[in-house]
């Protein structure tokens, strides 16, 4: 697969209005998005750092992989996303072909109008590892 760079990273929280004061007055980064991801159940907010985005994950049910790994004592990165050129469908392909284990076997519907699959932790170094692409549009 060709990866282009890390897209976004993402940081699990409890609730994004509490920290977003770190972020935007503290750090001076600036949120430009709040969106909700109701396939993911979670609300979104993102930020900017030069080309890479924080995306601040928070839970909007109880049954959201957020909420779990929060409940468990999770806290900050969740997950790194890296942007893949050449198709996530591809790049799933290719790495179950390398026995990697898919949380995800076929795409689904992100953030920002993205295209993403996961891949499991305990085979990517214990980093939850998204693969993204922008959604093809028909
Ligand atoms: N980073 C690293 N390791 C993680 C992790 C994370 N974010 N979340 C769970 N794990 C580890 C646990 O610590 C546990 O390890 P141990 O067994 O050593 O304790 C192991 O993964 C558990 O694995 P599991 O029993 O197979 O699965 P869980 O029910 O705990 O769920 C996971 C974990 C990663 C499969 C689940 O969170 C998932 O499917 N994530 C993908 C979807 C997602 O995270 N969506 C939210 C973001 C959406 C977005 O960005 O839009």
């Amino acid at each position: 697969m060709k990866i282009s760079r890390i897209d976004h990273l993402g940081i699990g929280v409890e609730s994004i209005d509490a920290v977003l004061p770190y972020f935007e007055n503290v750090l001076g980064l600036k949120c430009y998005a709040i969106e909700e991801v109701a396939d993911q159940k979670v609300k979104t907010a993102f930020l900017k750092v030069g080309e890479v985005k924080l995306e601040l994950l928070e839970p909007t049910s109880p049954e959201s992989a957020v909420a779990k790994w929060l409940e468990k004592g999770g806290k900050g990165v969740h997950h790194v996303a890296f942007a893949v050129e050449d198709g996530v469908a591809e790049a799933l392909v290719e790495a179950e072909g390398k026995e990697i284990r898919l949380i995800d076997k076929t795409p689904r519907p992100g953030a920002e109008q993205m295209s993403i699959a996961f891949l499991h932790p305990k085979s990517t170094a214990g980093v939850l590892t998204e693969l993204c692409e922008p959604q093809k549009k028909n």
